[in-house]
């Protein structure tokens, strides 16, 4: 028994490092672990052993089983990272050092962003909104729970005006505008310029794109945020993308969320563009607090709803395989004029 496991381990080897993609993982899974595979047939050839030859095998046969099913695991997460590792090569015509190619005007890759999103959203009955750049105090905090001297204030360094107002630290700025306008139910998606006084590096920005989404109506609960978050990255990438939710915090949402996708230049490995994390922050979002809701004249007892602030700048990033978010605002039109044919 002892050869014919070592058999079919070195079988099982071979068949792993030969799998080229997921469908032939498959195959082999079938092949080895399924009703009629190579490992369930050992498991039937134990009757015509000892009660001891019986204990021996089945420890080795289950050892194998874990083995083979922890490799087929681990080489699918492989596969389907070098998928994209190749897609993001593949797709990569951005180069900023190629000639321009082009004379005539190009659409800047966050206006294609833009209106793809719009696109998927207009899809699921949501109205595409518009909002000022200059905002006041109430607008781009207070409305939001973060009353004056507020901690959470200090984590969007501000642009204040002489004359009190300011420029808008986040699309959420125009939420309590958007209730006001429709009242519930409503479903809106809000896109925006936002600046924050930051130091600027391959991720930051101190002029930068968000779209803001929100859903109210009766009802509503996480489970409907995760499906559109879901929903809508997987449109925009054309394909299934990684993502994870962390507890976050928001004032103006309870709980509060930070959804991560997978950083699709280096393939969840590490790099600059995300901090060697693997992951990129992309998309804080949550349940609309109650006292947002009141301030928008919505009542919190009779609607719930979710809102979400993506990092539009962030996605065209990971969309387009741009290395460093400063090229946005570079005006560097022979880089500009790659995103003609995407
Ligand atoms: C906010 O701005 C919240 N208003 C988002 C929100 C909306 C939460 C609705 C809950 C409900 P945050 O500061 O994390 O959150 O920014 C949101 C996204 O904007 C970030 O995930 C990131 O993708 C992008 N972002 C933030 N700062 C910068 C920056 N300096 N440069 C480029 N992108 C940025």
């Amino acid at each position: 028994m002892k050869q014919k496991i070592e058999e079919l381990k070195g079988r099982f080897e071979a068949g792993l490092s030969a799998a080229r993609d997921e469908a032939e993982l498959d195959a082999l899974r079938v092949a080895f672990l399924g009703k009629k595979g190579e490992i369930t047939d050992l498991l039937k050839g134990m009757r015509d052993l000892t009660p001891e030859g019986k204990k021996e095998a089945g420890q080795l046969i289950n050892t194998l089983k874990n083995e083979v099913e922890a490799s087929i695991t681990a080489r699918a997460e492989a596969l389907k990272n070098e998928a994209l590792e190749r897609a993001i090569r593949e797709a990569k015509h951005y180069n900023p050092t190629l000639p321009k190619k082009t004379d005539r005007g190009s659409y800047h890759p966050i206006t294609l962003v833009a209106r793809r999103l719009a696109d998927i959203f207009s899809g699921m009955g949501f109205t595409v909104e518009d909002f000022v750049e200059v905002v006041d105090d109430y607008q781009c905090f207070e409305a939001l729970n973060i009353p004056k001297y507020h901690p959470a204030r200090d984590m969007q360094d501000t642009y204040y005006l002489e004359n009190g107002q300011l420029l808008k630290t986040q699309t959420s700025a125009a939420q309590n505008h958007i209730m006001k306008k429709y009242g519930a139910p409503l479903r809106a998606i809000f896109p925006g310029r936002c600046f924050r006084n930051e130091a600027t590096d391959a991720c930051h920005e101190n002029t930068f794109f968000q779209m803001e989404g929100m859903m109210i109506d009766k009802d509503i609960s996480i489970s409907n945020l995760i499906y559109f978050m879901k929903k809508m990255l997987s449109e925009v990438f054309e394909s299934d993308i990684n993502v994870r939710l962390r507890p976050g915090y928001f004032p103006f949402t309870e709980p509060g969320f930070e959804l991560d996708i997978s950083c699709t230049i280096c393939g969840g490995k590490g790099c600059p563009s995300c901090k060697n994390s693997g992951w990129l922050e992309l998309c804080p979002c949550g349940m609309i607090h109650p006292n947002v809701l009141i301030a928008g004249g919505i009542d919190p007892d009779e609607y719930t709803g979710f809102a979400f602030g993506l990092g539009m700048t962030r996605l065209a990033m990971m969309k387009y395989g741009v290395k460093d978010i400063r090229d946005f605002n570079s005006g560097n039109l022979k880089a500009l004029s790659q995103f003609e044919s995407l």
